[in-house]
């Protein structure tokens, strides 16, 4: 077990290999399995590659070998930022067989978040796109490699500049380690975050490994399953429910779309008889309008998943009935528990609910603010724990006190309730985070940043009502010079490196902010004051609410 990853109690994980959630598989094991079996198929397309299983498996192995001549080992922290691409998959299969860990990063991390996760897990490796989307990545790890000492090497997928290209890999004949074990970590997922700091979850073989299958088998993929990657890959939605890792599980085939705009996306469906996809719930009206106006061939299009966030009832609506296709709604976190509607629930379940834990031990519990479970069909706090569901963060002691029960449930800080069939709705979020169409902020580590502002002597970010995003966030700053605009604010958080989706979408500044009776920062009432401003809007289920105001 790597240092400072909390393991499930061994009673617990004994009972979980018995009942065959924990196979003692791994993901080179399983990638070898693959290629043994249907090596000929078509695995991984993207804009410039055709890749069979062999061929995945191939370059997947030109790169451990590679990798390991670099010096790079089990354990050794990867930081992987890589656009959806084929080489993606090559990379982390790589670090796989290493025994190396990937954390998955995501396309619009910037200095702030990078040099955070290479610190904090002392990363010796960073691998990156040239550029993407207007962006240089090297640029920034520029940046990060001056700060970081640990960060020996710099790989480039494209031009390396004076860094090292995946192209480039010595070629040393030498024997790699030995594989890792199916209860060892296999990488680092990143957590939305309610923190100061964005916390590392560690996923094993084994536990990941068993969502993936389990999710397969629920959404019914097989050899001729074709999914079509459109959030970004290493996200848990796209990468394991049951994302592209699920696809390769059952031996079908991934499409890497580079960019989620539904002309590039509807086009690669039509082109490739993709037969599953996964949005978030913006996408879904941007989807919705292309397809009319498009009238793309969407014949082999059998699944539209939606997740991340709370799809409203309307658009779930439109959508069911707009297109010949099978709703699921999908209800998850990278530290575990994933909730689906199952492709044969009745309608009613699938417009409103968002679906069901996916293994029998998924534990869940209902409670409110003193823990005690509340009446059944009542709101409450959601608390769980399972067989995927991980028992600590990585490094974060102090953090994991609060965030698990003493009995190891993890506190997901969403507010829910359990229907009579056993279905759970979201009513809202207790944690102290903005869902921006499914990206998510943490209120505090932006307010942390701009709290670094000499002129901000007080600020809360809260959730303002979107008609488009659903929510945006909002800052509420007061401030010690007047002459201080709200671009200047924007200017100094971008400086820091900041991701761009955390930058406040609106900033009000007020001479001071609301307390309760308790003296802590009224953000109840800061998020009606924003919702009045901007139109009265009344908070829906996709707005932050407190466990009260949604008792029944
Ligand atoms: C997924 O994972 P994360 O880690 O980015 O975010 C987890 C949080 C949940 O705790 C919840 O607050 C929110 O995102 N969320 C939803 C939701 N799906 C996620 N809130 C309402 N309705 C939904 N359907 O977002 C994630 C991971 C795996 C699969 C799907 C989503």
């Amino acid at each position: 077990m790597l240092a400072h990853c909390t393991p499930w109690p061994e009673e617990l994980a004994a009972r979980y290999r018995a009942q065959g959630y924990w196979r003692g598989e791994t993901f080179s094991g399983v990638l070898d399995e693959r290629i043994a079996r249907h090596g000929e198929r078509l695995a991984i397309v993207s804009d410039t590659r055709r890749w069979s299983y062999r061929e995945l498996g191939a370059e997947a192995d030109r790169l451990a070998r590679g990798f390991h001549a670099l010096g790079l080992g089990p354990n050794d922290r990867v930081v992987v930022q890589l656009p959806n691409c084929a080489e993606f998959f090559a990379v982390i299969f790589a670090l796989f067989r290493l025994g190396a860990l990937p954390i998955f990063a995501l396309p619009p991390h910037r200095k702030f978040e990078i040099g955070h996760f290479c610190q904090h897990a002392q990363a010796t490796a960073y691998v990156i796109a040239d550029q993407h989307a207007g962006f240089d990545y090297r640029t920034l790890a520029r940046e990060v490699q001056a700060d970081t000492p640990c960060l020996r090497h710099v790989l480039v997928l494209g031009e390396a500049g004076e860094f090292r290209a995946l192209d480039a890999l010595p070629r040393l004949e030498q024997d790699l380690p030995a594989p890792p074990r199916p209860g060892d970590t296999a990488f680092f997922q990143l957590s939305g975050g309610s923190t100061g700091t964005p916390k590392l979850i560690p996923r094993t073989h084994d536990d990941y490994l068993y969502s993936v299958r389990a999710s397969a088998h629920i959404c019914q993929l097989s050899t001729d399953s074709v999914y079509l990657s459109v959030i970004p890959a290493g996200h848990n939605f796209a990468l394991s429910s049951p994302g592209s890792l699920g696809t390769l599980y059952a031996g079908g085939t991934v499409v890497m779309c580079a960019h989620p705009s539904p002309d590039v996306a509807l086009a690669w469906i039509a082109r490739e008889r993709v037969t599953i996809t996964a949005l978030v719930p913006p996408l879904v009206p941007v989807w919705l309008d292309a397809i009319h106006r498009m009238r793309p061939d969407l014949r082999s299009l059998q699944v539209v998943q939606v997740g991340g966030a709370r799809l409203g009832d309307d658009l779930a609506q439109r959508l069911s009935q707009e297109l010949d296709v099978t709703l699921q709604q999908v209800f998850g976190m990278a530290e575990g528990l994933v909730n689906y509607t199952r492709l044969d629930d009745p309608l009613g379940v699938v417009l409103h609910s968002q679906g069901r834990p996916i293994s029998p031990d998924d534990e869940i519990r209902i409670v409110d603010d003193e823990d005690q479970p509340v009446p059944p069909g009542a709101v409450g706090h959601l608390l769980t724990r399972g067989p995927y569901t991980i028992r600590g963060y990585y490094k974060a002691d102090e953090h994991n006190r609060r965030a698990f029960t003493a009995e190891g449930f993890y506190r997901t800080g969403d507010l829910v309730r359990c229907t009579a069939q056993g279905n759970l709705v979201v009513e809202g979020r207790a944690k102290d985070q903005i869902n921006r169409g499914g990206e998510k902020i943490s209120a505090e580590e932006v307010e942390q940043q701009l709290l670094a502002h000499a002129a901000v002597s007080a600020c809360a970010i809260v959730a303002m009502p979107d008609a488009f995003l659903g929510e945006k966030s909002c800052a509420f700053v007061v401030r010690k010079d007047a002459t201080v605009r709200g671009i200047d604010l924007i200017r100094f958080l971008r400086a820091r490196g900041l991701a761009t989706y955390k930058i406040p979408d609106r900033i009000e500044f007020v001479d001071q902010l609301a307390h309760t009776g308790v003296g802590k920062i009224n953000k109840k009432q800061l998020r009606q004051d924003i919702a009045a401003r901007l139109g009265g809007a009344a908070p829906g289920p996709q707005h932050p609410t407190t466990l009260e105001s949604t008792q029944p």
